[in-house]
């Protein structure tokens, strides 16, 4: 698969006006996730992470009992690509 570009400033602005809820925190999109309990918040991230591992690409996330901290960004380019961008958006749908 042919290695994804960073993002220009330019594009991550467009991009993040297309993602409710991310916003960029260190260069990374980011987004907290908050449920009613530690199960829903573990099954969400069950979700996350059966669709991470079929697109090879995988958040950086933390979790406290209901609450679920992701932060998208493509190691290997250092910095927001469009497979971050992707990712976050199907993430927003899963949480949805
Ligand atoms: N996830 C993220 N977020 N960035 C990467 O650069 C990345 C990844 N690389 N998941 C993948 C795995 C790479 O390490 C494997 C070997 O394809």
């Amino acid at each position: 698969m042919a290695r994804p570009a960073k993002l220009t400033p330019e594009q991550l602005e467009q991009a993040l006006r297309g993602l409710a809820g991310w916003t960029l925190a260190d260069g990374k999109l980011h987004r907290e996730f908050r449920f009613a309990d530690f199960s829903a918040a573990f099954a969400f991230m069950t979700r996350v992470a059966l669709e991470a591992e079929k697109r090879d690409h995988h958040p950086d996330w933390s979790n406290v009992w209901n609450r679920v901290v992701v932060d998208l960004v493509t190691h290997d380019a250092g910095g927001v690509t469009e497979l971050d961008v992707a990712l976050a958006q199907r993430i927003g749908e899963l949480a949805a």
